[in-house]
């Protein structure tokens, strides 16, 4: 074969991908389309150091910076997680299992805490949808309730009570459905750090990073909206919702900006942490000032 036949035929190729890509896309929802893009958002990535000693994980410290070193004494191997409750299908399956039948794919987000701080990450991870498609919710099935390891013996931060322990955390179903919602397994092309929750935690990135659980256990598919770690501890402060939301203020202090990890100048936060476009007509006709 010669260069030019190299040259025409990969071309060739390339157009069949091409094709066969459009043609995947046409026949997909347009949600999917908009995941697309925001898997290749267009912002600065914040750096592996920042995103791995900067960290939330009341289970081990509420000191940021301690996270990093403690949570390294977590045992992640076995890991066995269940999902059941309202499903037809009920799973018990070890994590490293999961990793294996659901592919995973780079989802590039902003993570914006309640606090006021946030950070780009580049997540590896794969749809929460395609889990819960596997296990089959029933017509009962309104709401996914989350929990979190419970084993104060390695996660030193379970001694005291400053949470109800395990951590819990929920999402309406169609929230959880939604193809923006992840489950990630890694980050930066790495197995998922401990300190970041390892072996598997949500990402929800347009709502506060305190709904992106870590250390997940089990999954439970639920008629009733399941009670949060942080609607028990405070009420009048974190509601079922928790959406990205410049224009409503926590009661302690406003959410009208945000410092992004690695910048001094402080940036407008964006309704639904930027993701407007995707995520608004979830909550079409919702009061999102009595439903915070
Ligand atoms: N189990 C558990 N998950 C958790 C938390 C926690 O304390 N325990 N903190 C939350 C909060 S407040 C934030 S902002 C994010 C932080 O995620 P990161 O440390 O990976 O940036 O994790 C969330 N998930
Ligand atoms: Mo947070």
């Amino acid at each position: 074969m010669n260069g030019s036949d190299i040259t025409k035929e990969s071309i060739y190729l390339h157009r069949r991908k091409f094709i066969a890509a459009a043609v995947s896309l046409l026949g997909t929802s347009s949600a999917f389309n908009k995941v697309l893009a925001a898997n290749t958002l267009d912002e600065q990535l914040t750096s592996l150091h920042d995103i791995t000693h900067y960290n939330n994980y009341y289970e081990f410290s509420t000191n940021k910076e301690a996270i990093a070193i403690l949570a390294q004494d977590l045992a992640i191997t076995p890991w066995e997680i269940t999902i059941g409750g309202e499903v037809e299908k009920p799973l018990v399956i070890d994590v490293s299992q999961l990793l294996n039948d659901f592919q995973s794919k780079r989802f590039v987000y902003p993570l914006r805490c309640v606090e006021g701080w946030s950070m780009v990450i580049p997540w590896q991870g794969f749809q929460l949808q395609q889990l819960l498609e596997k296990v089959k919710p029933t017509a009962n099935a309104k709401y996914v309730k989350f929990n979190s390891l419970f084993r104060p013996s390695e996660m030193i931060g379970q001694r005291r009570n400053v949470l109800e322990w395990p951590y819990v955390e929920g999402l309406r179903l169609d929230e959880a459905m939604h193809p923006l919602t992840i489950l990630a397994t890694g980050l930066y092309d790495k197995p998922l750090p401990k300190q970041n929750g390892a072996p598997l935690r949500l990402v929800v990135p347009w709502k506060y990073g305190f709904k992106s659980i870590k250390a997940i256990t089990s999954i439970e598919l639920t008629a009733e909206m399941p009670t949060t770690s942080w609607m028990k501890s405070s009420p009048s402060e974190y509601g079922f919702y928790a959406n990205v939301n410049p224009t409503v203020a926590h009661p302690r202090w406003s959410q009208r900006r945000e410092v992004r990890i690695g910048e001094l100048k402080k940036r407008k936060t964006k309704m639904f942490n930027g993701f407007e476009n995707q995520v608004a007509d979830l909550y079409k006709g919702m009061d999102l000032e009595a439903n915070f």
